[in-house]
């Protein structure tokens, strides 16, 4: 199947079909401290952050998605006018279709069109690493959307559960992208696509000076589900074996948490699962920088631009309430605001030998 038809169908399925992981993120197991005394207005909350050397609204991106077909630059126009009017971020879906077919291209450059200010990010796969990629193809892809940095996407249980996937993940890779990085002039980010990064691949991030991280942990899109659906379709053999597995990764929260743990002054984005601003929220206090958000953008963007922009405006109502409420003015305030974690998260943390005195010292550090 060419690699058009498959963004196509991926794109079809998370629209569709019901591939929201029947696992959570853990953010319920994060609990920000109500303050009846704020001493706060509405008014003088501050949502704004700065990424990549540049201003958000509010802490947001739009993680990467889609491109490589006319239909599929229409809707990655669409976000991208939305993200430049409203302060926020954005990144393009694998530009590997572009590369290998120049003539889907302007489906990614028209981001840059839309949004010529905002902060936007390429992407192309750890596995193209390891299958030949190198310095040409990522400066390429960056040209194509001006991109103000890259992130390399790990994606292992999708591509093993694909009916036509072969995960390749060498550690000659990263190796290989530590070079290849040394030849860009904006930053790599390490990107999931919804299982989540473990302490264990967090501290190896670290040693070959990967700081900047997507944990895209589970508990929204499930990329396992996703192939599930496609094996079912196809009456593959893989089939079973990729609905025994829908629930694999690690939560969201479970992976911020051990993320920071071992990377203290890195930059974490929480991604996979964050549907609201109280989620944001929560994000953010519990030790990421800057939350992303992929599959509830996409239901609202082939609904037209309006529709996105009123889905944003109440995210940053919900944020703002939760900011509020916690008293927490600006953001820094709110990523050492006063926090509970209790339940699965508490259980998950001990069962890994992470202290929660120690971690509260950690993330107020960060
Ligand atoms: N992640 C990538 O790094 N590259 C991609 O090309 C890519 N394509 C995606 C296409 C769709 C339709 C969706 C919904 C997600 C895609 N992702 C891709 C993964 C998202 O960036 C994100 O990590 C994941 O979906 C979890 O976020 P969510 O729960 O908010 O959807």
């Amino acid at each position: 199947m060419s690699l058009i038809n498959r963004k196509l169908e991926h794109v079809e399925i998370c629209l569709y079909e019901d591939v929201q992981g029947k696992v959570s993120t853990l953010l319920e197991d994060v609990v920000l401290i109500h303050q009846a005394l704020p001493g706060l207005s509405l008014r003088d909350v501050n949502t704004k952050t700065r990424f990549l050397g540049k201003d958000l609204s509010f802490p947001l991106m739009v993680t990467g998605m889609t491109g490589g077909h006319d239909e599929l630059g229409k809707v990655n126009a669409t976000i991208a006018q939305v993200v430049e009017e409203m302060g926020l971020a954005m990144g393009v879906g694998s530009q590997r279709v572009a590369i290998e077919r120049p003539e889907t291209a302007e489906s990614f450059r028209i981001t840059r069109k839309m949004a010529p200010t905002a902060p936007l990010v390429a992407n192309l796969g750890l596995p193209q690493v390891t299958k030949g990629y190198g310095t040409k193809q990522f400066l390429d892809a960056i040209q194509m959307i001006e991109a103000d940095a890259i992130a390399v996407h790990l994606n292992p249980a999708q591509e093993l559960f694909q009916p036509e996937g072969e995960p390749e993940y060498p550690l000659s890779a990263l190796d290989k992208l530590k070079d290849i990085s040394n030849d860009l002039n904006v930053p790599v980010i390490i990107k999931e696509s919804g299982t989540g990064i473990s302490m264990e691949t967090a501290r190896l991030l670290d040693q070959y000076g990967f700081q900047l991280i997507d944990v895209s942990g589970q508990g929204g899109t499930s990329w396992i589900a996703v192939e599930m659906v496609r094996n079912r379709r196809k009456g593959n053999w893989k089939m079973r074996s990729s609905e025994l597995f829908a629930g694999w990764g690690i939560p969201t929260a479970a992976s911020i948490v051990e993320s920071r743990y071992v990377i203290p002054k890195g930059y974490l984005i929480a991604s996979g699962g964050i549907r609201t601003g109280l989620d944001i929220a929560k994000a953010l206090s519990l030790g990421a920088n800057l939350a992303g958000m992929a599959n509830p953008v996409l239901q609202h963007a082939v609904k037209g631009k309006e529709q996105l922009k009123s889905f944003f405006e109440e995210v940053s109502f919900q944020l703002k309430a939760a900011m509020l409420l916690s008293g927490s003015k600006n953001v820094d305030s709110l990523r050492k605001a006063p926090i509970v974690i209790w339940g699965r998260l508490r259980e998950w943390m001990e069962s890994r030998g992470l202290t929660l005195s120690i971690y509260e010292s950690i993330r107020k550090g960060a």
